[in-house]
């Protein structure tokens, strides 16, 4: 059914949209998978490259009312669930967030492997999921972990030096993997959750200088450090697109780290990696190489926290999200 219907009485269809979701979180960080497309019954399928279009085109309307208050909240992800139009997918999805596209998201992944294995539509084993990014193989564990092989990931350029207004300079390197980073240690902060609205500003700036640097295609920043946990090698605080971080360890950033660690020769191919996040919340990696890049495979968790029917009423001054 899309979401244009409605099951109750013609009033009510007139009057009012209904979008079905399953929400989870992925080590802290939520996933709102929604199941009820855009599309009308008579349509054929949607690919991932249309629906990329339409969502940056005609439907961002859609979007805000998903991901923006009163509905949302500029720390929820949205994946919109597709059908596969590869025989050997399982399905594909397309990411967002509270200011647009996402090109691929590791938590969001595993939230969605998750959400499928809850409607009982995959069974454990590897699934192939259309990104617009690329293919990710997710494999769906018994014991309810989720391993994402993410797409090609790679350094862009080591040891950038960037003048930011207020701070000075701060170097670091950009990296792809998935999404566009830039990832630095220089920041001589504290990465916890009692420093976080430090960080975003801090972050927030980088992000502006690494832009004007020429690196548009950067919308994460990444600050790493040394775990506090001595089980752990590492952790991040995550800024992505927008003004919020990422409550987990972050998929396509733990990807980008991975990248730089194997091209510095830090981190041998095989070797496993866990990145803590800023909650303190940890995902696994390990790369081989390939080509001139690393493919990473991140392994995590996610819980289901919602099954949830969003209303839109057609009266609602807020039904596309407080701007
Ligand atoms: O896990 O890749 C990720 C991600 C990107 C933005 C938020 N989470």
């Amino acid at each position: 059914m899309g979401y244009l219907e409605d099951e109750c009485c013609l009033f009510e269809e007139l009057t009012m949209k209904r979008i079905r979701c399953i929400d989870s979180h992925t080590a802290g960080e939520p996933t709102r998978v929604v199941l009820d497309g855009p599309w009308s019954e008579d349509e054929s399928p949607w690919s991932v490259e249309r629906a990329v279009h339409w969502l940056k085109n005609d439907g961002d309307g859609f979007r805000r009312s998903l991901m923006l208050e009163p509905r949302g909240g500029e720390h929820w992800v949205g994946a919109l669930l597709l059908p596969p139009m590869g025989d050997a997918n399982a399905c594909g999805v397309v990411f967002f967030n509270n200011v647009g596209v996402l090109g691929m998201c590791g938590h969001g992944t595993m939230g969605l492997v998750r959400t499928l294995a809850h409607l009982g539509r995959i069974e454990p084993g590897e699934h192939r999921i259309e990104t617009p990014a690329g293919v990710v193989v997710a494999t769906w564990h018994a014991d309810g972990r989720v391993s994402v092989e993410n797409v090609r990931s790679h350094r862009i350029a080591k040891d950038v030096a960037l003048r930011v207004k207020g701070i000075g300079e701060v170097r670091g390197d950009v990296a792809y993997g998935g999404n566009g980073f830039f990832l630095t240690e220089d920041h001589g902060l504290e990465l916890g959750w009692a420093n976080v609205e430090m960080l975003t500003r801090f972050s927030k700036a980088l992000r502006c200088a690494v832009n004007e640097a020429g690196f548009a295609g950067v919308d994460h920043v990444e600050l790493t450090g040394p775990a506090l946990n001595a089980e752990n090698n590492g952790r991040n605080f995550v800024l992505c697109p927008g003004g919020a971080f990422d409550r987990s360890p972050c998929g396509t950033g733990t990807s980008a780290k991975v990248a730089c660690l194997i091209a510095d020769g830090k981190l041998q191919p095989g070797e496993v990696w866990r990145q803590e996040g800023v909650i303190g919340t940890v995902f696994e990696a390990a790369g081989r190489l390939d080509g001139d890049g690393v493919v990473v495979t991140v392994t995590g968790q996610a819980w289901i926290t919602g099954e949830t029917t969003l209303v839109v009423e057609a009266d609602d001054p807020l039904g596309k999200g407080i701007a």
